[in-house]
C-alpha cells in the first residue's frame, strides 16, 4: 500500500531526479589513473587532464598560487584550468623576478617582495616554463588545460579523477618528455565499472 506521504516523497524524488537529469547524464565516478613511462615505471609529478568530447571548459573564477619559498617555486608543476588567475606570493626575504617567455603566456613580474598586486591570468591552454631573473636555478611549469578535470600524479605516479563513462581525450604532460611545452593527447575509454586505468606516457 502506498501511503500519501510515501506518494509525496516519491513524487519529490522523481521531481529532483528530473531536475538533476543533465548532471546525471554526466554521472561521474572516481577513476585512478596510473601513469607509466615506456619502461613501465610510475611517473610522479605528471599532469593528467581529461576533456569531455567537444566541450572545452574555461573558468573566469578559479584562482591558484605558485609561491616562492627557499628560492624555489612551489609547487614545481602547477596545473590550472584555462582562465585561472595565478598569484605569485614570495615567502622569501630576498626579492624574485619571475618571468615566462612561453607563447602560452609571456609575462614578467619585476623584482618584488610579498605578493604582487595583480595575478597573472592564464587565458590559453598550453605549458608555460617559469624562471627567475635573479636565481637561475629556479624553474617550474604551469600547465593550462581547457577542462576542470585535472590532477598531478603523486609519488606512486597515480592521480584520481571523477570521470563519466565514455570516450574522452586524455592529456598528459611531464617534465622529462621530449616536447617540453606541449601536452600530449590520447583517447581513453572509460566504462561505467572501471576503477583504474594504466596510462603509458609517450616519450
Ligand atoms: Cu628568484
Amino acid at each position: 500500500m502506498v501511503t500519501l506521504s510515501m506518494h509525496r516523497s516519491l513524487r519529490r524524488a522523481a521531481l529532483a531526479g528530473a531536475l538533476l537529469w543533465p548532471a546525471a547524464a554526466a554521472w561521474a565516478a572516481p577513476v585512478t589513473l596510473q601513469l607509466r613511462n615506456a619502461a613501465g615505471q610510475p611517473v610522479a609529478d605528471a599532469v593528467v587532464a581529461v576533456e569531455l568530447r567537444g566541450r572545452p571548459q574555461r573558468t573566469s573564477t578559479a584562482k591558484a598560487e605558485m609561491s616562492q619559498r627557499d628560492r624555489n617555486f612551489q609547487p614545481p608543476v602547477l596545473v590550472v584550468q584555462t582562465g585561472t588567475a595565478v598569484s605569485f606570493p614570495n615567502f622569501d626575504t630576498v626579492r624574485h623576478h619571475v618571468y615566462s617567455f612561453s607563447p602560452v603566456k609571456v609575462f614578467d613580474i619585476k623584482l618584488y617582495a610579498g605578493t604582487p598586486a595583480e595575478p597573472v591570468v592564464f587565458d590559453k591552454p598550453g605549458v608555460a616554463a617559469l624562471g627567475c631573473n635573479i636565481h637561475d636555478r629556479m624553474s617550474a611549469h604551469i600547465v593550462v588545460v581547457d577542462t576542470p578535470l585535472f590532477a598531478r600524479t603523486d609519488a606512486r605516479g597515480e592521480a584520481v579523477l571523477d570521470l563519466p563513462a565514455g570516450e574522452h581525450r586524455l592529456l598528459t604532460w611531464h617534465a622529462a618528455q621530449k616536447q617540453a611545452q606541449q601536452l600530449q593527447a590520447q583517447p581513453i575509454d572509460v566504462t561505467a565499472s572501471i576503477k583504474s586505468l594504466v596510462v603509458t606516457l609517450p616519450d
